[in-house]
């Protein structure tokens, strides 16, 4: 473990502001890295987090039925000798409960909770030139002042919620799936509606109808949902994981999205019917997401090869739902396999078979208001004591909107990423010096850790080699910003991704923004080649001062 850095005093609302080397933002997986790294470095470091523990999407997302469908083992940290021998993993997909319970036990394993400042909600970073640094102000009127701020404020933290009006008059009880609450939610013998049926309603929904008294479910877009599959690790597994732990890493350092999952480059168009249906029977009783990512690379380019896919999976829901035209409602007809990110499921086709459950499309008939009592639609009004929200997040930039972020010449962050975000590697926006992006736009997609560590100990390095040649300034050029663009738009050209729509576009927010692609498509070896050879050149792309 490193040495104890010097904890920052406390600061209050009266007090002068705290002085410290780096602040970071957000206690999640990236910012516990982070945190971690920097302090590895010397450097004074503290950390603010919104909540009230350590866990950024896995503190806040505590609905029933959250969990990892990435294996569990290669979504935690590989850092950390202590770390990987002392922790073992119930399930190959854990679930929110005990994920959280492990970045707890990496927060004390690591002594880093000292540094951190939980209920913190930064709501502004302005930065001052002739300082060189960032004034950084919460909620409560706490000011610090870093010379560099990192923010790992996680793409799937500001809850997105339907455009309808009147949640305030609905005298029941709602949550939103993204900031469910700690305490209990209790809907036995409820009428209990859910929106949304993307990742996080396809989860919820089986727990909540096993418990409610009826249950609607509001469906704007169905989702090609694939089982997960999951199993307990049993003492066997966990010793043959332990003892193969570094393989398994590898393997994740050499895959497009981190994981332990790839593309097969074979055609799936040179196979016949029967010879693709193998396959894909197989990869459906798989695992995880090997159905998603260890498929046929060609289903992602080719509209052939992806319609057979899905006229496969049709046949999948046909099977599991008996009335037809609610497997109808349930099969998508605006998107390929892959276009939008595909939930995985447990159970949730066959709820649809139970006598308590509705299937309503808001597409036939849309919400048009809350009421006192529930939600009315074109042409029905419904009664609930529970409403829950699974409208999914303005992801990516929207954590960036929830903060007033100021760069040079005052000039805003929400300005400069007007049409969508620009940055260089993912790590910096021109006009904002000493701000470093960690899981952010234009560098995640895959298994988040996995590009998140890659970006901390860059963060890290880079601030260590500023301070050991006495700089204290460093701010990428509107020209690297430019030519990242055009890479990162070059990930997605010629896939069938140029004309997919969902959160990673920024289309399902629904508030007139521009169309925009948030994520980094060009596979994680490639990602971690080009931020080290910037590195190596002596941060090319950015100026030091
Ligand atoms: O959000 P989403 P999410 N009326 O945006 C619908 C990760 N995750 O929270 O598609 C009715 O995917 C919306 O419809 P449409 C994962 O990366 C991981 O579910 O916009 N419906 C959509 O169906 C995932 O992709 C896990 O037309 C409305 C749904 O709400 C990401 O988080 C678990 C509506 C939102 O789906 C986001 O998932 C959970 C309206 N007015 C999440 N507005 C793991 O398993 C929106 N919708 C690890």
């Amino acid at each position: 473990m490193p040495d104890a850095t010097p904890t920052p005093t406390d600061a209050s609302p009266d007090a002068s502001p705290t002085r410290v080397d780096a602040l970071v933002v957000g206690a999640g997986i990236s910012g516990i890295h982070q945190l971690w790294e920097l302090r590895g470095k010397g450097l004074r470091t503290v950390l603010l987090e919104a909540g009230s523990g350590v866990g950024g999407v896995w503190f806040w997302n505590r609905y029933p039925g959250a969990r990892f469908d990435s294996e569990s083992y290669t979504y935690g940290y590989f850092f950390s000798p202590e770390i990987l021998e002392e922790w073992t993993w119930s399930e190959e997909y854990a679930g929110q409960p005990e994920t959280e319970r492990y970045l707890n036990f990496v927060a004390d394993r690591l002594d880093l909770r000292k540094d951190m400042r939980f209920d913190a909600r930064v709501v502004s970073a302005h930065w001052q030139e002739d300082e060189r640094v960032w004034e950084v102000t919460t909620a409560t009127g706490e000011v610090y002042l870093t010379t560099y701020l990192v923010t790992a404020l996680g793409i799937l933290s500001k809850p997105a919620f339907p455009r309808v009006p009147g949640l305030e008059d609905f005298q029941g009880e709602w949550h939103h799936t993204g900031t469910w609450p700690v305490a209990d939610v209790d809907v036995r013998g409820k009428r209990v509606a859910v929106i949304g049926t993307g990742s996080s309603g396809v989860q919820v929904i089986p727990f909540l109808a096993k418990d409610a008294a009826s249950l609607t479910v509001f469906q704007r877009t169905a989702n090609w949902a694939t089982p997960i599959n999951n199993f307990a690790i049993d003492d066997a597994r966990a010793a043959d994981l332990r003892e193969r732990i570094q393989e398994i890493y590898t393997r994740t350092q050499e895959t497009p999205g981190g994981a332990i999952h790839a593309p097969m480059t074979e055609s799936s168009l040179a196979l016949s019917d029967e010879e693709r249906r193998a396959v894909w029977d197989r990869l459906y009783d798989a695992p995880g997401m090997a159905f998603v990512l260890g498929n046929f690379r060609d289903v992602a380019l080719s509209r052939e090869a992806n319609g057979h896919l899905t006229a496969y999976l049709t046949e999948r829901i046909r099977e599991r739902v008996k009335d037809p035209r609610t497997a109808a409602l349930l099969t998508p007809d605006d998107h390929g396999f892959g276009q939008k990110r595909p939930p995985l499921e447990n159970g949730y086709y066959e709820v649809f078979n139970e006598p308590h459950v509705r299937l309503v499309s808001t597409v036939e008939d849309p919400l048009v208001r809350y009421t006192p009592t529930g939600l009315e639609t074109a042409i029905e009004s419904h009664d609930f004591d529970v409403i829950v929200i699974a409208t999914g997040f303005v992801a990516v930039t929207g954590s960036y909107e929830s903060i007033d972020i100021r760069g040079t010449g005052g000039r805003t962050l929400q300005e400069h990423w007007v049409d969508g975000p620009h940055t260089f590697l993912g790590m910096q926006a021109a006009g904002f010096p000493n701000l470093f992006l960690v899981g952010g736009p234009q560098s995640s997609a895959g298994i988040i850790p996995r590009v998140t560590e890659t970006q901390a100990t860059w963060v890290a390095n880079c601030v260590a080699h500023l301070r050991d040649r006495g700089l204290s300034r460093i701010e990428t050029t509107e020209a690297a910003e430019q030519e990242w663009h055009e890479h990162v738009l070059s990930g997605i050209e010629g896939t069938l991704q140029e004309d997919a729509s969902g959160w990673a576009f920024g289309t399902n927010v629904g508030d007139g923004r521009q169309r925009a692609y948030l994520l980094y498509a060009g596979g994680q070896p490639q990602y971690r080649e080009r931020i080290a050879e910037s590195a190596e050149a002596g941060y090319k792309g950015f100026e030091l001062s």
